[in-house]
């Protein structure tokens, strides 16, 4: 099959003419002038017959927009997930209708809880057949409009540059999201008379950058002077807001010790001296407990999740709250605030930072100190130093870090091992840690490390992954070998469905209930995908076959048998407060 596609460089010439200069081109080479105009260089995608004409035209784009095929439809989102997420753009996708749409709701769904901005282009089957049950025909719109920042089904080619401005607007602007544009076959072949692509940069009732409203900005400030045990919590809205400098100025010159929820990670270097830990459930001791006792909470970009919070109604009671968030519907959602500071953190926190005196809390940094020695010592130093013969995942962890020098993007599966690498892992660059952590998608991660790369070429991805998430994805080492990308894949194997075999362990009497997995021999399918890998079961052999992972030039993968009963401590059990944090 064949559309009747004008050359790229013709719709090009027409962008840059006149407004009134038209060119006669399909919805299909409309679809990706618009992604060139928006400055898309990577598309991750699957074709199927109703995305084919949109397939036909991007044939004659090879050499200006790269296309990675992947093995499935959820590997296709989850690496522009990835790719968003090192980039700091957003990821496009590519899908055909009925299956191939529905193989991309768990990530859209991981999208929107995560905040990652994504615009997804399905294929739709011909207008006029909509609603007669044709052949892979789905209504994608309302399956998806609970898992998307937005979406729109186009049936005529002429909306298409409009529509895509806006779907990268709204991917893109404020609380960024996933976007899908749903285009019947009939749309992406009709032939109409192109103007040009011009930037979405305004919709009506859309706020997505709202006016700072100073007086609380003030009574913010008038709060945090007043403080004499302040405490801030980060999120990813740091990141997003690519606020870390902003950020670190305001802590820095009012000397409050600073904790983070697993989206925030990286965005302060785990070594600065007011990097007091990670928050919620596997977060650190002194951060859980000290949320009780802290008298303002300054929550930056940050949702009040409930793996975050534990029990609300015993949750930092004794604090006055700050809340800065571009998302208006976070503020008051699960934590009343005492002062909401609605905006853009880039913008709010020097403005905030402005207001603020300078000072230092050496007293109370101290006692996130006092616990983390505790912590260390019950927790972290038997984790990091076994005397065990058996390897812990925190020791592989500690010995990557100690290759990498945290200068590596870490992607994490979901499980044990995720909460592990988020504890264990430094970091010096933000941007850096890659994970699942609203939905907590196991099978993210390998497609995920993939769109990283590609998002971040320069530098090195090591997915981390658990024997159990890494079955649900690995089709996507077939993306690996045909595209060549260099992900570094570390398996750390308990032979355990590891985190839901804890909670049985601990909370439902060791009834292990379906928890043990057997697994293939992951280095032989690995070779039998063209990539290198190796398989070790003990200390000795640890640094030099991370050092040979590392050092490889491509892609690899390394499997590191670990204990199989290895538990992730602290912990906040479910339904406690953070103040019922255990350490064993
Ligand atoms: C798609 C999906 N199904 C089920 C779960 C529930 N779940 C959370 S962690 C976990 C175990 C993960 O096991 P593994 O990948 O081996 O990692 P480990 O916990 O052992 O490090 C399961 C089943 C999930 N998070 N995602």
């Amino acid at each position: 099959m064949s559309t009747t596609t004008v050359a790229p460089e013709k719709a090009a010439a027409a962008a840059a003419a006149s407004p009134q200069a038209t060119v006669r081109i399909s919805g299909g080479a409309a679809v990706l002038e618009a992604f060139l105009a928006e400055g898309v260089s990577t598309i991750f995608g699957y074709p199927g017959g109703a995305i084919m004409p949109i397939y036909d035209s991007l044939y004659d784009y090879q050499d200006k927009l790269k296309h990675i095929l992947v093995r499935h439809e959820q590997g296709g989102i989850h690496a522009a997930q990835g790719y968003a997420r090192t980039s700091g753009d957003v990821g496009v996708v590519f899908a055909t209708s009925g299956p191939g749409a529905t193989n991309l709701v768990t990530g859209l769904a991981d999208a929107m809880i995560d905040s990652t901005g994504l615009v997804c282009i399905t294929g739709q089957v011909f207008a006029h057949l909509l609603g007669t049950d044709a052949f892979q025909e789905t209504d994608v719109i309302n399956i998806t409009t609970p898992v998307t920042k937005w979406n729109y089904q186009v049936t005529d080619a002429t909306e298409i540059p409009a529509v895509l401005a806006k779907a990268f607007y709204i991917a893109r602007s404020g609380r960024p999201g996933p976007v899908l544009i749903d285009i019947t076959k009939n749309a992406q072949l009709q032939l109409f008379d192109y103007a040009g692509y011009e930037k979405c940069t305004h919709i009506r009732s859309y706020r997505p950058a709202p006016i700072v409203r100073k007086e609380y900005l003030e009574q913010a400030a008038e709060l945090i002077n007043a403080a004499q045990k302040p405490f801030v919590l980060f999120g990813q809205g740091v990141i997003l807001g690519k606020a870390e400098e902003q950020f670190r100025a305001f802590i820095e010159k009012t000397g409050i010790p600073a904790a983070w929820t697993i989206m925030g990670l990286s965005a302060l270097p785990s070594d600065h001296p007011l990097n007091v830990g990670m928050l919620g459930m596997h977060g650190n001791y002194g951060p859980n407990v000290l949320t009780n006792e802290c008298d303002v909470l300054i929550a930056v970009g940050m949702r009040f999740d409930d793996r975050v919070t534990g029990r609300l109604d015993k949750y930092a009671k004794q604090a006055k709250i700050i809340h800065l968030d571009i998302d208006p519907s976070e503020i008051d959602k699960n934590v009343q605030t005492t002062v909401p500071v609605w905006g853009d953190c880039k913008e709010t926190l020097p403005m905030l930072t402005g207001l603020v005196t300078q000072k230092e809390h050496t007293g109370w940094v101290e006692v996130f100190r006092d616990y983390a020695r505790k912590e260390l010592e019950q927790c972290i130093h038997p984790e990091l130093n076994p005397t065990d013969p058996v390897l812990t995942m925190g020791e592989v962890i500690k010995t990557l870090n100690e290759l990498t020098n945290g200068d590596a993007v870490i992607v994490t599966d979901v499980g044990q091992h995720q909460m592990v690498a988020c504890r264990y892992a430094q970091f010096t660059q933000s941007k850096s840690n890659i994970t699942s952590g609203g939905l907590g998608t196991m099978g993210f991660a390998l497609p995920a490390a993939i769109g990283a790369k590609f998002g971040a070429p320069e530098r090195t991805v090591v997915a981390v992954i658990g024997d159990g998430g890494f079955q649900m994805t690995l089709q996507e080492l077939g993306t690996i070998m045909q595209s060549g990308v260099a992900v570094k894949i570390l398996i750390l194997n308990n032979q355990f469905l590891g985190m839901v075999r804890q909670w049985q362990q601990l909370f439902n009497d060791r009834r292990y209930s379906f928890v043990d997995i057997a697994s293939p021999n992951f280095v032989q399918l690995a070779a039998a995908y063209g990539i290198s890998g190796a398989s070790i079961n003990s200390r000795d052999l640890l640094k030099n076959a991370l050092h040979a992972m590392l050092d490889h030039p491509g892609s690899y993968l390394l499997e590191v048998m670990v204990g199989k009963e290895n538990n992730v401590f602290p912990m906040v059990p479910q339904g406690c407060s953070v103040a019922e944090i255990r350490l064993k």
